[in-house]
Order: structure tokens, then sequence, then C-alpha cells
């Protein structure tokens, strides 16, 4: 083949690095900062030149990321939206310009999925039904009913969308189980604890706490320590990610049931890009695998968890 038909194959063909631009969330959780470092990482093994930005959990800056990008004519943006909606505008923009989009970890609403080339990231609402069928069979002999309060992620978010109504599907099986009160944590510690104890305030009995992700759980268990209670005994905990330090919570007992969610999209986010510039069909939909585990099986795996 000819210099020129090499070169316009592709940026790797005529010898140039492969520009990537990755619009993170933020650095929100003990997940995302797992995420960044490896798509940091992975990239750098890839030998790709990697433009990276920091949306602060702003729907606005991704978008002026985004942007900045398609300005840089990178060869493929990629990105994990901070909530599903509002994309369409900034997604056609990159279609325009003729740069293609792979959709990490979250997802977006937009109708038209030619606005991106393939979504890598876990199954949230699987993993709320994981949370869901655990507490169902955790009190399938409930003959009373058993309060459940529930910290949801950012609102507007896909993970917090999924997670609840996974959850909501799986408990509906025993009418006992009520979610007595719902409210976002925004995925983060401190909010997660401040809305814990306005729930310890308006409630005077709580029998669980479904958080949907191990930082608002690590927050409120310091709420409901602070309240002379003991999480995981007198307040049961589900969460949902596995992150080193919710493991360890659950190690102590102080989470009894951890969905995992898998933030270490990096090695296939940078295969898909390497197949999206080398013009090779990818699936629309690649589905991370990830687990579960009790606090048995916490403490077991603990001292192998890379995050
Ligand atoms: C899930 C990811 C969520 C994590 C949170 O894939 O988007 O965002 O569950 C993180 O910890 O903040």
């Amino acid at each position: 083949e000819s210099a020129s038909e090499s070169a316009s194959a592709s940026p790797s063909a005529a010898g140039k690095k492969i520009s990537l631009g990755f619009a993170q969330v933020g650095a929100e959780s003990g997940w995302r900062t797992a995420n960044t470092e490896s798509i940091k990482s992975s990239a750098a093994e890839a030998g790709f030149d990697l433009k990276f930005s920091d949306a602060q959990q702003k729907q606005e800056n991704q978008i002026k990321a985004i942007r900045s990008y398609i300005q840089q004519k990178v060869d493929v943006i990629a990105f994990s939206p901070v909530v599903e909606s509002g994309w369409d505008t900034v997604l056609k923009e990159a279609k325009d310009a003729g740069i293609p989009v792979i959709l990490t970890d979250r997802a977006v609403d937009s109708k038209d999925d030619s606005l991106y080339v393939t979504f890598i990231g876990s199954d949230f609402v699987e993993e709320g039904r994981r949370a869901g069928d655990w507490l169902v069979e955790q009190y399938k002999d409930a003959s009373e009913d058993v309060n459940i309060v529930e910290l949801q992620g950012t609102t507007g978010s896909a993970p917090a969308n999924d997670r609840k109504a996974g959850f909501a599907e799986k408990i509906a099986a025993n009418p006992h189980l009520k979610i007595i009160a719902s409210q976002t944590g925004d995925f983060t510690r401190a909010k997660g604890k401040e809305v814990m104890q306005s729930f310890l305030k308006a409630h005077k009995k709580i029998d669980v706490l479904y958080a949907h992700n191990d930082d608002m759980a690590l927050g409120a268990i310091q709420a409901i320590e602070a309240a002379g209670l003991k999480p995981g005994v007198d307040i049961k905990i589900i969460s949902v990610d596995a992150v080193k330090d919710g493991m360890t919570a659950a190690s102590e007992g102080k989470i009894n049931f951890i969905v995992e969610c898998n933030p270490l999209l990096g090695p296939q986010l940078m295969q898909a890009v390497n197949d999206v510039v080398a013009g090779k069909e990818i699936p629309k939909r690649i589905v991370t695998e990830e687990g579960t585990f009790t606090s048995e099986q916490a403490k077991e795996a603990l001292p192998n968890r890379k995050y």
C-alpha cells in the first residue's frame, strides 16, 4: 500500500502516537480514584498521548473538556457521563468532527446510539438486583416490617437510577421490606454522613441501610456510631463498589454485604481505542466482570484487592 494510504489508515500506521481525550467525572470516591489510575496507567502502557480532565462532578465541565478535545482534533474521545441526559449536542459535534466517542463506566440516555461507538461498564441494574436478592434472603422469614433507608448516588446518574431500580425490583418479593427514606448522598463520604444523620433523627427504627457506594456507607457508619449504634449489627448495611476501605469495613462486620463494581476499565478502554483507530468492528456494549462479598468473603479477599 502506498505511503499516503498508510498515512491515512491510522495515526499509529503513520508513526504518530494515538491521542485520546478522556473527560473524567471527578475525584468523589475511592472507586473514582481507582478508575482514574487504571485509565492513566493503561494509556501510558499503550503508548497513547492521553489528555485528561477532572470535571469536579459538573456536567458543564465535562462538555467543555469534550469540546476542547474536538478542537485539538484528538483521535478518540472517551468519558464517563456524570449524569445520563444532556449529551446529544456535544456528541453530535464530535460526530460532525469525525471523532469517535467511547463511553466508559456510566451510560447516556441518547436515543441516537450512532453518537458513540461502544459503552464499557458495569450493569448497574444487576448490581442493584444482587443487593436486593441478598436482603430478601436475609429477611425471608420476617413477620414484621423491615425499615430500609437508602443513600442514592448522584441524582440523574446511571448508577443511581439503575441501582435503585434493580434493588426495588427484587425487594418487592417481600412486602415487609419497606424503603422508609431515600435521598442522594452524591457518592461522597461527607454527604453520606450528613444524610444518615438526618435519617437517624427522623426515624426511630431503622433496620437496614442500602448505600449506592462504599464512600457513602463509610460516612453513614460514622453517623451510626456517633448515635451510639453498632453498624452491621443494629443497622444492617449493604453497599456497592468493594473498594479497599469498604472491604475493610466489611471484614470488620460493619458492612454486611458488598456488591463489587469494577473500576479497572483502563485495559478494555485502550483495547477499544486501538480497535476503533484500526477501523475494527467492536460490540456496542462491553459489560465488566464483577462479584459480591459477604463479611467473611471480604475478610478472605482483602489481602489480594488491587484498589
Ligand atoms: C460506578 C461509578 C460510581 C461508583 C461511585 O460505575 O460511576 O461513581 O459506584 C463513583 O463510587 O463515584
